[in-house]
């Protein structure tokens, strides 16, 4: 037998030499494997007899057991290792500041909506709701515009399946509540509209306001007061002229643009056309299920986008359809 003291002090030595698992895989092998040095040993127990090869046996294995305890430690050992240098590369200052979370805010268009529904409310009107995709009998029919109009075409209307559209406007919403309430009829209807209409001063998604007041008595007079007092609201002074210009629509008659002129700023001077408007057509007023000759009713139609550039200062259309947050946050300080 060979000093086996020896070969448990070599072992030791060899797997603390071991720097990484494949190594120590080789120290092993030469102490421990089918060819290592204490298998040897074990191999040639057979050679002997008796007392001696039971006192030999007990040796070799209290050595194979001394050795296998060695490599244990050292395997142990590098496993710290490894999860030590992973945990040091790895290591998170979870004392550093986040980046923090933005907060959300109402877009511009919104929040010009709700102003508007606001002050219309102070002034007793209702406020709409409808689909934006629509029947052809509540966008154009009940609204007096004959089956030959060009609005009506391909190129001014979204059509969709089913012989549905999307709402050119958000009249169909007044002529549903119109027929489902009683006069006196004091409502406003926003929402977004839809026209094939595309560039730099045009959306094919814009949002409108329009508003309804049938009554027994009243005049257009009447008419321009409100609006009067709309434009003051929303723009927050009395000093604004408002001034109606003839037009023509097909649900109105006689029809009417609204201008407004601010006395001061960089639009000083220069009249700003803000909304159409008129007497509400006898046809439309007998398809909403009243008699012209009792009733008589104004309207008036707003592009949304319009006022809130006005009001917000906002000089291009399309800053409202980017969603660039560096605009948006302007409006949720
Ligand atoms: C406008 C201009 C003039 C209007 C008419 C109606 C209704 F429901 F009474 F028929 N709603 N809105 C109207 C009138 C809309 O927008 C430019």
């Amino acid at each position: 037998m060979q000093d086996l003291d020896k070969m448990i002090t070599d072992a030791g030595a060899a797997f603390q030499a071991a720097g990484d698992a494949a190594s120590l895989a080789n120290a092993k092998a030469q102490f421990l494997g089918k060819d290592g040095l204490l298998t040897a040993q074990l191999k040639l127990l057979g050679k002997l007899q008796g007392e001696e090869k039971s006192i030999a046996g007990k040796r070799l294995n209290e050595a194979k057991q001394a050795i296998e305890r060695q490599l244990k430690a050292r395997e142990q050992a590098l496993e710290h290792e490894v999860l030590a240098a992973r945990l040091a590369s790895e290591a998170l200052d979870v004392t550093l500041p986040g980046r923090g979370l933005g907060k959300g805010g109402l877009h511009p268009i919104t929040l010009a909506t709700e102003r508007i529904e606001a002050i219309f409310a102070s002034i007793g009107f209702d406020v709409a709701d409808g689909p934006e995709i629509e029947e052809d009998f509540y966008n154009f029919t009940a609204l007096n515009t004959p089956e030959n109009h060009p609005a009506r075409s391909m190129h001014d209307t979204f059509y969709v399946e089913g012989g549905h559209l999307l709402r050119t406007h958000t009249s169909p919403m007044q002529i549903r509540y119109a027929r489902m309430n009683k006069p006196p009829i004091r409502v406003i209807a926003p929402g977004r509209t839809y026209r094939v209409d595309s560039d730099a001063t045009h959306s094919p998604m814009f949002h409108q306001f329009e508003g309804l007041w049938i009554d027994r008595n009243i005049s257009l007079t009447d008419l321009k007061n409100v609006y009067q007092d709309f434009i003051n609201q929303f723009f927050e002074r009395t000093d604004i002229e408002v001034r109606f210009r003839p037009s023509y629509f097909p649900f109105t008659e006689p029809s009417a643009e609204i201008d407004m002129r601010f006395p001061d700023g960089p639009l000083a001077g220069r009249w700003l056309e803000v909304s159409g408007s008129g007497q509400v057509h006898p046809n439309v007023v007998r398809n909403i299920g009243l008699d012209p000759e009792e009733y008589i009713g104004f309207a008036f139609g707003s592009g949304i986008e319009r006022l809130a550039m006005l009001r917000y200062g906002v000089g291009d259309l399309r800053l409202f359809f980017d969603n660039d947050l560096r605009f948006l946050a302007q409006f949720n300080p």
